[in-house]
């Protein structure tokens, strides 16, 4: 791969700007942690939306990109070694470009692991837990009668607060 064209993805939404970075995305959750870095860092890139109204998470196209068709993801073609660089997974990506910045990652080895222990928790805590709650308050699942599923993820989500 060396150019935007021969990313499938391009061909359900072209790039007018292949050199900046290409965001593929919606304002849910886990969308907007990557738009958030992105406008808190400054480097310029292009928004592509993925609407979940059409299904497009699930189109071949982004799926070209993300086999677990959940967004955001995004290509930089001048990734390491100013090779282009296809990412999925708003944590890495978000560590990405704190080093491509220069910016939010401490170069302190203990501070940057510090920091990366808190995108870990929010990835592996906060975000699953609290779409749990919710999954299981507000959209399919308030409807089952058995509520243990939705009191565990409550009690666990408050208590990720707390940390
Ligand atoms: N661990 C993933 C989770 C991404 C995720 O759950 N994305 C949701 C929106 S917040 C999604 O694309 N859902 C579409 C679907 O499941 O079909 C990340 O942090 O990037």
């Amino acid at each position: 791969m060396t150019g935007i064209a021969d990313f499938p993805i391009n061909a359900k939404w072209p790039a007018s700007f292949p050199d900046r970075i290409q965001l593929y995305s919606l304002p849910t959750p886990n969308g907007v942690k990557v738009s958030i870095m992105l406008e808190e860092i400054g480097l310029p890139y292009e928004p592509h939306l993925v609407s979940f109204e059409t299904n497009d998470q699930m189109s071949p196209e982004f799926i070209s990109l993300n086999p677990n068709n959940k967004i955001p993801a995004i290509i930089d073609l001048n990734g390491p070694g100013g090779k282009p660089l296809a990412l999925f997974e708003s944590g890495v990506i978000l560590l990405y470009l704190a080093e491509k910045s220069g910016q939010l990652l401490p170069q302190d080895a203990a501070l940057r692991y510090e920091t990366i222990q808190w995108v870990m928790f929010q990835m592996g805590g906060i975000g699953p837990m609290f779409g749990q709650v919710g999954f299981f308050h507000k959209f399919a699942g308030k409807d089952y009668e058995d509520k243990r599923p939705r009191d565990r993820y409550v009690a666990e989500s408050a208590r990720c607060w707390v940390a």
